[in-house]
């Protein structure tokens, strides 16, 4: 006999889950002692936002589904931000979320923790939620919600009533799942016809987004892109899934504000891996694109605003890996790749200065924060004008290099982030790029960096304002508005209530390169509060 609880642990460790994120409760208590007993380490955090976000990040750099698990009431209700925003970004996380009495769900009306509906209020965010009959169920239910996180890239929830926990039943224990639960297409007539469509493009390139990066993607990718000759353009959220100093590749050119229409009218044959090819990225389908090929987890979202010429559909690393071990020696370069790959160089460059001449104070910074971390650094944006820029600008050199909420625009999400990835990439120095705002939104995540013995350092841009809301109103021709006035705490006091280090420097490359070249060798938790004496531009803002 195993108890519900026993049974959720179990399945969770058959999976390989070593870590679960949450915020402790008399509700899921019973779920938390049980998957400590399992030998799965509990990451608590200050606040359910904080843990779901510590989650997404951990997925985003894994590629493997993280779990949430949250207590009744406000502990779901708390989630729903990063449970959104997982959604919105193709993240696989798995909630498990606690609920009251099987008994008391139809009529939750005055009773404590109660919500009327949960699988209503998670199923607009949600690939996938479930809910046990018994406790029976709740392995398999728990091990389901797993593997479809991990098919979909994308988060499932698990409704918890907490009776069902701690009732037990007789159950089979579960069974390991084989390291790769993603298996590529194996039919041998996409492969081939594949290859002929690669050997017949004269200007292929490939366009890499947030599945190439989830399914690590990076060494197959390098060797099409040298096979073909063929340049490398990634999405924010796919980039660095190639060295951005790598000859091949453009960068995230695939931006409203980049050449990306010249590179897209000029190629004959566009691979799309692991990208939704999404409105936004897409300008709502106005980017005109050619033929595609994509191989995506999700043929039928990818395809909605471009019908590709050819769709695979898996996970972009063993699909690539089984098409190279069968057709690699036979693709070569076309007469055009090498000038084409040379053109499409310049135009990325050209964007690149245009961003240097036409905001010179934040490529400054962004220069510094490069020149004072190392290679394999991971950066996480919050949404701080400075970020904006970096998600296009600032060199990335490793896969999940990069973290930001793009899609989703959640401000608050550095803090908490940064300690998710850094509990995924301990060897690597992870660096969050905050404003003052979205810094403090989520600052009493500082804590659990702490209690997680966890280095991470917070870049907080401290220009006394919302500055992207102000740039709003002055665009819609606004007066600045009571609501978005901004008083900030001395940055310097929290630091040291933390016991964190504090630098202060000016907005310039050689302060912050010294500041986080200094932050990083000591490996000490630190601020670096950066003071502006005058606002950074929005991207919009300058003429490209
Ligand atoms: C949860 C959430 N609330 C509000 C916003 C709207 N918003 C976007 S940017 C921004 C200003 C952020 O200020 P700060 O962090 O200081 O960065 P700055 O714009 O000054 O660089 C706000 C309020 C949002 N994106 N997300
Ligand atoms: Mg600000």
């Amino acid at each position: 006999m195993r108890s519900g609880a026993q049974m959720a642990a179990d399945a969770l460790r058959a999976m390989g889950v070593s870590l679960v994120f949450g915020v402790p409760g008399g509700h899921n208590l019973p779920l938390f002692a049980a998957i400590e007993s399992a030998g799965i380490r509990g990451v608590g955090a200050r606040h359910e936002q904080g843990a779901g976000f510590l989650a997404e990040a951990h997925a985003k750099l894994t590629g493997h589904p993280a779990v949430v698990i949250t207590t009744a009431g406000p502990g779901i209700t708390n989630t729903l931000t990063p449970l959104a925003q997982a959604f919105a970004e193709s993240v696989p996380i798995c909630i498990l979320a606690l609920d009251n009495y099987t008994s008391t769900l139809a009529q939750p009306d005055g009773r404590f923790h109660a919500i009327a509906d949960l699988k209503a209020a998670v199923s607009p965010f949600a690939h996938w939620v479930g809910a046990p009959a018994g406790p029976a169920d709740v392995g398999p239910l728990v091990d389901r919600a797993m593997r479809l996180a991990a098919d979909t890239s994308r988060p499932t929830v698990v409704q918890l009533p907490s009776d069902v926990l701690t009732a037990t039943a007789y159950t089979q224990p579960p069974k390991p799942v084989p390291e790769s639960p993603q298996v590529a297409t194996e039919q041998p007539s996409l492969f081939k016809a594949l290859r002929d469509l690669l050997n017949a493009a004269d200007r292929p390139v490939i366009l890499a987004g947030a599945g190439a990066i989830r399914s690590c993607a990076g060494p197959e990718i390098y060797r099409l892109a040298t096979a073909l000759h063929c340049p490398v353009v990634t999405t924010v959220q796919g980039r660095g899934v190639i060295a951005d100093d790598h000859e091949l590749a453009l960068g995230p050119i695939w931006d409203r504000f980049g050449p990306v229409d010249e590179v897209a009218r000029e190629s004959d044959l566009v691979l799309c891996l692991g990208t939704s090819l999404s409105p936004l990225a897409t300008r709502e389908g106005k980017l005109p694109l050619g033929p595609t090929v994509q191989i995506s987890l999700d043929l039928a979202r990818t395809s909605r605003l471009y019908k590709p010429k050819l769709g695979i559909p898996g996970d972009v690393a063993s699909t690539l890996q089984r098409f190279l071990e069968a057709h690699g020696g036979e693709l070569g370069q076309s007469r055009g790749a090498v000038d084409f790959a040379r053109w499409a160089a310049d135009l990325a460059d050209g964007w690149r200065s245009t961003f240097a001449l036409g905001a010179p104070a934040v490529h400054g910074v962004l220069q510094g924060i490069r020149e004072g971390t190392p290679r394999d650094a991971v950066f996480v944006c919050d949404m701080t004008v400075a970020a904006y820029w970096a998600q296009r600008f600032l060199p990335i050199f490793r896969p999940g290099g990069l973290l930001s909420p793009y899609y989703f625009g959640t401000l608050g999400y550095g803090v908490p982030a940064a300690i998710g990835a850094k509990l995924a990439a301990e060897q690597s120095p992870v660096i969050a790029l905050c404003g003052d705002a979205g810094f403090l939104m989520n600052s009493q995540e500082l804590a659990t960096a702490n209690l997680h013995g966890l280095a991470v350092h917070i870049i907080v841009i401290n220009d006394g304002a919302y500055a992207a809301v102000h740039a709003d109103e002055r665009r819609i021709g606004l007066p600045r508005l009571h609501v978005s006035q901004l008083v900030n705490p001395d940055f310097s006091g929290v630091a040291r209530a933390y016991g964190w280090a504090h630098r202060r420097v000016a907005a310039g490359k050689v302060e912050l390169k010294s500041a986080l070249d200094e932050a990083v060798t000591v490996g000490k938790s630190s601020i670096t509060e950066v003071m502006l004496t005058e606002r950074f531009p929005m991207p919009y803002e300058i003429s490209w």
